[in-house]
């Protein structure tokens, strides 16, 4: 009889190293072996995202949304400090000062945000999160506010106009300093950055642009300048790209960035920030967790990460349920408030500005192109992180209570032999669900597991989730999103995927088995016989649905969708399963 199910080979023995508690570095032979095999499929994959999107129905706490909560954060989210330059001082004041040395300091984040500190006049200040009562709900952004706009800025009741002298020269000064440092050799090469926005549209991806010395965006024209300093002729390039990490998705709306010309007036500043700030669409495929994390989520860290915090999001199309879900990681990647670009009518000057998100493949991390080499393995360690889980150090679940027990008594191996590994079984909750779930718990508690079966729509935050998917060493689902969650798994627990009738292995393998191994967990696969599938008792076992995948896979991705992703659940035959439940059960012990 054939073995239908596959399991990953254990990490070479030239990377397993030990559990690295900084978290940086690790890994990266493992990733990049990966790598290959994920470029391998990337074509076959690119159809059908939109579908994931639109079917893939969601187990796990990843998957559930609650309207109630979103509700919440519209009102808190979308924070911005307008203009708080201080209006007695002169054109020379620190405030000139500080816009003016940031250039020469720009890759240095931390200086930035230290200087704005001194001079007082760089917003956001306070961690996201703590006491808000000084932050502005914006969407007026401008000076010229209307009295109820006005009214909204607590403490702040006489805002000066925007267009008055000592602003115009502050201007020019600023301008004329930008200049000055950018002649200087070492601050040029110091710099390393472009004189003029850069947009680089050259990756499959992604596109992005980046723009150091004078950058101010105008969020509800969806628009980014660079001005130029004085002196050096601007180009007036304009490009239009997505700001996301798909760059031919259509739902994405487009964002301008321009380059003024020397003819061209700069628009006066509003607000001064002495942190980068990145723009980035919430929209798109969101919604699907996998799509969250792989279209967003891990594109932001690569993208971010480095900055450690000292970096401020200005989120185009943003979605408040998406930052009430992904508050602790959005919170920690930029401790500034996130800014609602869309309703943003202010004229927001930074430093630095980047548009668009890095992405590499999908849900992963090459670490040759990502900064400080992070790895797959650097952000699920990263992700645990933030959720206080415990440190890289810590051994599986069953592990650490086998180490427990023998420490405790050396002469009770009872204990030790009674403890079983934890096996958390998510189901589906419209597709690809286990029909016959009930009988799957209990062939995975008769193997010798305690399972902890999840249906759909438990109603736990994803703080409680996490905290519960960390206690177990196995997660085992259909391939779907729900699997998901093993961001959250220890190193060395098991993901053991499921993959459906029709030749689902590739995109199991991409979506789940690669990542999974990169982030060196253990992955095994489970695929399932004909029998096994509802489509078989639907269609027949003479149907080319069931006799012969390969010709339905030909007519195109759709009809492919709609069997095999769509219409097919699944019936495990616990008896071909016991083998697989064994094998992981080694691995555990082993
Ligand atoms: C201020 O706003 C009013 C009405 O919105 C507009 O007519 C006026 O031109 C604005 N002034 C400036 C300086 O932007
Ligand atoms: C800038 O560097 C060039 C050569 O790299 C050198 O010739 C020139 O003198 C330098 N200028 C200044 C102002 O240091
Ligand atoms: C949006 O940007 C893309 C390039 O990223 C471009 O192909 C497309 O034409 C733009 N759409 C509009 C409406 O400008
Ligand atoms: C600057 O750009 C504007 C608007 O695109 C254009 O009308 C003008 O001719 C340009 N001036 C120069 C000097 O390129
Ligand atoms: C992000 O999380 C890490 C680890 O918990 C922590 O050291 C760091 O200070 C956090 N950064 C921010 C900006 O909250
Ligand atoms: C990352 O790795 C590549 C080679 O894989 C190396 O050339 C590069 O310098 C590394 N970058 C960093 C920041 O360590
Ligand atoms: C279940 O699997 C076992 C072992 O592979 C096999 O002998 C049996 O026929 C299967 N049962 C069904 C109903 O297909
Ligand atoms: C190149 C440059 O101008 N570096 C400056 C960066 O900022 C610090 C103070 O934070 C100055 O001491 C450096 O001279």
């Amino acid at each position: 009889m054939v073995n239908h199910s596959r399991t990953s080979s254990e990490p070479s023995p030239t990377t397993s190293m030990p559990a690295v508690p900084a978290a940086k570095g690790g890994g990266g032979g493992v990733a990049r072996t990966l790598a290959q095999h994920h470029q391998a499929v990337v074509g076959f994959l690119f159809g059908f995202f939109l579908i994931l999107l639109l079917y893939t129905t969601v187990s796990g706490q990843l998957g559930s949304e609650d309207a109630t909560v979103r509700a919440v954060t519209t009102q808190s989210t979308p924070a911005v400090h307008t203009d708080q330059r201080d209006r007695t001082a002169s054109p020379t004041s620190p405030t000139t000062t500080t816009a003016t040395s940031i250039p020469s300091n720009a890759t240095t984040q931390g200086n930035n945000l230290e200087r704005g500190n001194e001079q007082n006049n760089v917003e956001g200040k306070k961690p996201a999160g703590e006491d808000r009562k000084d932050n502005i709900v914006d969407g007026t952004g401008k000076n010229n506010q209307t009295g109820e706009e006005l009214g909204k800025i607590i403490g702040r009741s006489d805002q000066p106009a925007v267009n008055d002298a000592s602003d115009k020269m502050e201007e020019e000064l600023i301008r004329q300093d930008i200049d000055k440092g950018s002649t200087k050799n070492e601050t040029s090469a110091k710099l390393g950055a472009p004189r003029k926005p850069i947009c680089d549209q050259t990756d499959p991806r992604y596109d992005i642009c980046e723009i150091s010395g004078d950058a101010r965006t105008m969020g509800n024209k969806r628009t980014v300048l660079y001005v130029p300093p004085v002196g050096e002729v601007g180009a007036g390039e304009e490009w239009n790209i997505r700001d996301q990490s798909r760059k031919y998705l259509e739902y994405i709306n487009n964002v301008t960035v321009r380059s003024l010309n020397v003819s061209q007036m700069a628009p006066e500043c509003t607000s001064r920030h002495g942190v980068p700030a990145v723009v980035f669409a919430m929209n798109g495929l969101t919604s699907n967790p996998w799509h969250d994390f792989s279209d967003v989520l891990i594109p932001l860290f690569i993208t971010t990460r480095a900055f450690e915090g000292e970096v401020q999001f200005l989120v185009s199309d943003l979605q408040p349920w998406f930052l009430e879900k992904y508050r602790l990681i959005l919170r920690n990647l930029s401790r500034y408030d996130i800014v609602d670009f869309n309703q943003d009518g202010g004229v927001r000057c930074y430093p630095h500005v980047i548009v668009g998100l890095r992405s590499h493949r999908d849900l992963g991390i090459d670490p040759a192109r990502a900064p400080r080499n992070y790895t797959m393995l650097d952000f699920r360690l990263y992700i645990r992180e933030v959720y206080s889980l415990p440190p890289p150090a810590v051994d599986i679940p069953f592990k650490e209570a086998t180490k427990a027990a023998a420490a405790s008594g050396a002469g009770g191996g009872m204990a030790t032999d009674q403890r079983r590994p934890r096996l958390m079984l998510i189901n589906r909750g419209r597709t690809r669900k286990f029909v016959n779930f009930p009988e799957i718990a209990a062939a995975v508690q008769a193997a010798g597991f305690e399972v902890l079966p999840i249906e759909p729509h438990r109603d736990l935050s994803i703080q409680e989730f996490s905290r519960t998917v960390d206690s177990c060493d196995v997660l085992m689902g259909a391939h779907g999103a729900g699997l998901t969650n093993f961001f959250f798994l220890r190193t060395n627990a098991v993901m053991l995927q499921v993959v459906p009738w029709g030749h689902m292995e590739h995109p199991s393998m991409a979506f789940y088995g690669g990542p999974a191994r990169e982030m060196r967990l253990r992955d095994v696969e489970y695929s399932i016989t004909a029998e096994e599938s509802t489509l078989y008792d639907k269609y027949g076992k003479d149907h080319p649905v069931i006799s012969d995948p390969a010709s339905i896979h030909k007519q195109g991705w759709q009809l492919g969708m709609r069997y095999y992703w769509l219409e097919q659940d699944i019936k495990l035959n616990v008896t071909r399963l016991a083998p697989t439940l064994q094998q992981v059960l080694q691995m555990l012990k082993g």
